[in-house]
C-alpha cells in the first residue's frame, strides 16, 4: 500500500512472539510487555512485513540461559512463584535471593516463560545473522541489559543481548554493542569486560546519587589491569537531563564512527532503550523519534551484520512510534511511509497526536531545560580519542 518491498542485496527479519506481551509486572510497574503489541501494530498497519522475513520465536532452553546464567540462579527462576513475591522491601531483602521479588524486580505469574521468550527472540535474530539468513534482525522484545549471571536487576531477570553476543562470537571476531537506552548497559558491560573481541558503547544519564543504576562514568572503561585484554574496551558516555537531537546525533556519529575505525568490528549488537525518548515515564532526555532513529540508521550506514535489541521504555506510544520508524531505517522504508499513522491501525486512539513523529511540545507537558553544555560534550569526545588510543586490533 505504501510501496513497501523487499530492500535488494537485503535480508531483514523480524523475531517476536505474541506470548511475551500478555505478561504483567504489576499495574504500577512502569514495564509494559504491551507495548510490543503496538510496536507490532505500527510495524503490520504500515505494512512493513513484506518486506522482511518474520519469525515466530520460541522460547529460550535451559541450557541456552545457561551459557550466560548460573544454575543456582535459573533454578529459582524457574521455580519461584507470584505467592513467592514478598509483602513489603524489608521481606524482601531477607527472604529472596538474586535480588528477585523486590519492586524492581517482582515475582509475576509466567515469569519464567516470559524471559525465556524474550530470550528466544534474541538468541533466533542471532542464529539468523549467523547462518547469514539475515543482514539485519530485529528483536523489540530483547535488550535487557541489566541482567547478571546469577542477580536480576532493574526490571531485567535474563540477559538476552549477553547471549546473543556470546552466540555471534562463535562466529564474528570482534563484535561492537552499542547502547542508547536512557540507562547505564552494566549487566553487558560487565559481562564482557575480561575479553578484547566485544567493545561496549553506552549513552546515558549519569547521576551516581540519584538515577540508575549508578555506574557508567566517563572513567569507567573496563577493570584496568596489564593483564585484561578487555581493558579499555568499555566506553561511557555521561550526560545530563535535557540532551537534543543535535548533540546526541553528533555525539554518536562522532564516537561510533571512531570506535568503528579503531575496533573494526565485524558485527554490530545494537540496543535501541526507548526510554531515552522526550517524554518517557522514566527518562530524562529530549529526544525526538527521529534523533532515536538516526542511530539506528547511521549503524545501518556502516554495513555489518547486525541486531537491533529492544530494552527500555516507558510510554508505550512513543516507544512503538520510535520502534515501527527504526524497523522503517532497517527496511530501508523510513523515507517512504506516510508520517500520519494509518486510520487503519489497531489501537489507534492511544496515539494521541497522530503522527509518527511528535514534537518536544507534543511529547511532554513541559519541554525540560538542556543541562549539557558544548564543552562538556566535546571533553566526553576528547577522552574517548583518547581510549581508543589503548584499542588496537
Ligand atoms: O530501561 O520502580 O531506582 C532496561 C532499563 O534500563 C531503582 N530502580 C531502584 C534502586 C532502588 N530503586 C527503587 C526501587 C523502585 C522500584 C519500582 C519504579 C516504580 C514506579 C516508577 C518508577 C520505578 C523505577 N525504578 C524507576 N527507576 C527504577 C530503577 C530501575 C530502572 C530500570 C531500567 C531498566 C529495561
Ligand atoms: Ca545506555
Ligand atoms: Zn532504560
Amino acid at each position: 500500500e505504501y510501496g513497501i518491498v523487499r530492500p535488494k542485496g537485503l535480508t531483514v527479519s523480524y523475531h517476536a512472539t505474541s506470548d511475551m506481551e500478555k505478561h504483567h509486572f504489576g499495574q504500577t510497574h512502569p514495564m509494559k510487555p504491551w507495548r510490543l503489541t503496538l510496536t507490532k501494530s505500527l510495524v503490520t498497519s504500515y505494512g512493513m512485513p513484506f518486506a522482511m522475513d518474520n519469525y515466530h520465536t520460541r522460547p529460550a532452553t535451559y541450557q541456552e540461559l545457561n551459557s550466560f546464567h548460573s544454575k543456582d540462579y535459573l533454578d529459582y527462576l524457574a521455580t519461584a512463584a507470584p505467592e513467592d513475591q514478598p509483602r513489603d522491601a524489608d521481606q524482601a531483602e531477607r527472604e529472596t535471593p538474586f535480588n528477585l521479588g523486590g519492586s524492581d524486580c517482582p515475582l509475576f505469574h509466567g515469569l519464567y516463560d516470559y524471559c525465556s521468550m524474550s530470550a528466544g527472540t534474541s538468541l533466533d535474530a542471532a542464529r539468523k545473522i549467523c547462518n547469514k539468513q539475515s543482514d539485519i534482525a530485529i528483536a523489540w522484545g530483547g535488550g535487557l541489559h541489566h541482567a547478571k549471571k546469577s542477580e536480576a536487576s532493574g526490571f531485567c531477570y535474563i540477559n538476552d543481548i549477553v547471549l546473543a553476543v556470546l552466540e555471534l562470537l562463535r562466529l564474528y571476531p570482534r563484535v561492537l554493542y552499542i547502547d542508547i537506552d536512557v540507562h547505564h548497559g552494566d549487566g553487558v558491560e560487565e559481562a564482557f569486560h575480561s575479553t578484547d573481541r566485544v567493545m561496549t558503547v553506552s549513552f546515558h544519564k549519569y547521576a551516581p546519587e540519584t538515577f540508575f543504576p549508578g555506574t557508567g562514568g566517563l572513567d569507567d572503561n573496563g577493570p584496568k589491569s596489564e593483564r585484561n585484554p578487555g581493558a579499555h574496551h568499555a566506553i561511557n558516555v555521561p550526560l545530563h537531563d535535557g540532551i537534543t537531537d543535535e548533540q546526541y546525533e553528533s555525539l554518536f556519529k562522532n564516537i561510533i564512527g571512531a570506535v568503528n575505525e579503531r575496533f573494526r568490528p565485524s558485527a554490530i549488537a545494537l540496543q535501541c532503550g526507548a526510554d531515552s525518548l522526550a517524554g518517557d515515564r522514566l527518562g530524562r532526555f529530549n529526544l525526538r523519534v527521529q534523533g532515536h532513529g538516526a542511530c539506528v540508521r547511521y549503524c545501518k550506514s556502516l554495513g555489518l551484520p547486525m541486531i537491533l535489541f529492544g530494552g527500555g521504555g516507558y510510554t508505550p506510544r512513543n516507544v512503538a512510534r520510535a520502534w515501527a520508524h527504526e524497523t522503517s531505517i532497517a527496511i530501508g522504508a523510513d523515507k517512504n511511509i506516510p508520517e500520519i499513522i494509518p486510520e487503519h491501525t489497531p489501537w489507534r486512539e492511544h496515539f494521541i497526536h497522530d503522527t509518527l513523529f511528535p514534537s518536544l511540545e507534543q511529547s511532554m507537558q513541559e519541554v525540560r531545560h538542556n543541562r549539557n553544555t558544548e564543552k562538556r560534550l566535546r571533553d566526553i569526545v576528547t577522552h574517548v580519542h583518547e581510549q581508543l588510543r589503548f584499542v588496537s586490533i
